[in-house]
C-alpha cells in the first residue's frame, strides 16, 4: 500500500459503512453516561483475567516479548485458529524498541521484500526503490498491534514477566510468570513465588537489550542448554538481517529463538534502525512453532 511523500490531508475525513460519526449521536454540550455500579467495574474486569488464565494455564505457543518480531510471530500463528496463542509482555506497553525508528526519529526503514509483510497486515508507506518507508514507526506498531489483539485465539499478558523456564528432560515445555513489578523487586520483599504457563512451544523474543534484554537465551545458557553467548556484533546492515532471518530457529527442544535474541545467541551483526528483519525473523519463528507441533508449515 504505497503512499506518496507528499500526500497531505486534502480533504475531509469521510467515514465508510456503518462508521457512522459518533459525535452526531450525542450531545457532546450536554454529556451524560449511563449508571454503573464501582463493584460491576471490578467484576467484569477480575472475571475476564481470570477466566483467561484458566483458558490459557496450558497453551499451545507462549510467546516471550511483543517486540516487532515476536508480534509479527503472533500474527502468523494466528492464522491457524485451532492453535492457542499466549504473548507474555514484561512492559505495560507492548510494543519494544518499535515505537520509533533510530535514535528517536519517527521514520521506520524497512528493506524489500520486507515490504510484503506491511502490505499484508495493511500498513501504508512509502516506496523508495530498494526500500519502503513507514511515516511512523508506531504506525506499524499499532496496526500490527490491533490486528493481533483482534485474533479470537491471541491473549497478550502485559506487564507480566518470564522469570523463568518450565524445562522437562532438556525439552522447554512453558515458561514462569510473574507481575512484571513483582519480578522487578524480588530482593525488596520475602519470596513472591511466581506463576506457570505449560506450552507445547515457547518463542523467545526478547530483545537485545532493556530491563529484561535476551532474557531467554540468558537462562539458556545459565542452565548449560546453550554454551556460549557471544551476544550481538557491531553493526553490518546488510549482513545483520540475512543473519538474523537466517538463524531464527528452535535452539533447543521446545523453545524457537527469533529477532534480535537471535543475534546475541549467535553473534550476529546488529542491524541498527531497519526493522523487516524483525518482521520476517519473527513470521520464520512461527513456521518454527508449527513444525514442532508436527503442523504444516512454510519453511522448505
Ligand atoms: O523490540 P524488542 O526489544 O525486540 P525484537 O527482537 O522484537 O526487535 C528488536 C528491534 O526493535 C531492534 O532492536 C532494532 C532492529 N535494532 C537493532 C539494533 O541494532 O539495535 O522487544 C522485546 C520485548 C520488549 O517489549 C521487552 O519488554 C520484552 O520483549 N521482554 C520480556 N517480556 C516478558 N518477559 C521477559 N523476560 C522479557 N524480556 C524482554
Amino acid at each position: 500500500m504505497t503512499i506518496t511523500s507528499t500526500q497531505t490531508a486534502t480533504s475531509v475525513l469521510h467515514l465508510s459503512g456503518n462508521q457512522a460519526d459518533s459525535a452526531d449521536q450525542y450531545n457532546l454540550a450536554d454529556f451524560h453516561f449511563a449508571p454503573i455500579r464501582e463493584s460491576i467495574v471490578a467484576r467484569e474486569m477480575v472475571k475476564r483475567y481470570m477466566e483467561d488464565m484458566l483458558e490459557y494455564a496450558e497453551s499451545d505457543v507462549v510467546i516471550v516479548g511483543a517486540g516487532s518480531a515476536g508480534l509479527s510471530c503472533a500474527w502468523e500463528l494466528s492464522k491457524n485458529p485451532n492453535l492457542k496463542i499466549a504473548i507474555i509482555e514484561q512492559s505495560v506497553s507492548p510494543g519494544g524498541g518499535a515505537w520509533l525508528g533510530g535514535q528517536l526519529f519517527s521514520a521506520m526503514v524497512v528493506r524489500k521484500p520486507a515490504h510484503k509483510f506491511l502490505d499484508e497486515v495493511e500498513v501504508p508507506y512509502e516506496d523508495c526503490g530498494d526500500y519502503v518507508v513507514i511515516k511512523h514507526a508506531a504506525l506499524f506498531t499499532s496496526t500490527v498491534l490491533s490486528k493481533v489483539l483482534q485474533r479470537p485465539n491471541v491473549k497478550l499478558f502485559n506487564a507480566t514477566a518470564v522469570e523463568d523456564l518450565i524445562v522437562r528432560n532438556g525439552t522447554v515445555a512453558g515458561v514462569v510468570t510473574n507481575w512484571a513489578l513483582v519480578a522487578l523487586n524480588h530482593d525488596t520483599q520475602s519470596c513472591m513465588d511466581p506463576n506457570v504457563i505449560e506450552a507445547k512451544v515457547v518463542v523467545s523474543s526478547c530483545g537485545h537489550d532493556g530491563p529484561m534484554g535476551a532474557t531467554g537465551v540468558k537462562r539458556l545458557q545459565s542452565i548449560g542448554l546453550v554454551k556460549k553467548l557471544p551476544g550481538m556484533s557491531c553493526l553490518d546492515m546488510n549482513a545483520a538481517e540475512d543473519k538474523v532471518v537466517e538463524y531464527t530457529r528452535e535452539v533447543v527442544p521446545g523453545m524457537i529463538v527469533t529477532g534480535m535474541e537471535v543475534a546475541e545467541l549467535d553473534g550476529a551483526p546488529r542491524m541498527g534502525p531497519t526493522f523487516g528483519a524483525m518482521f520476517i525473523s519473527g513470521q520464520k519463528a512461527a513456521h518454527c512453532a508449527l513444525k514442532a507441533l508436527g503442523l504444516p508449515h512454510k519453511l522448505n
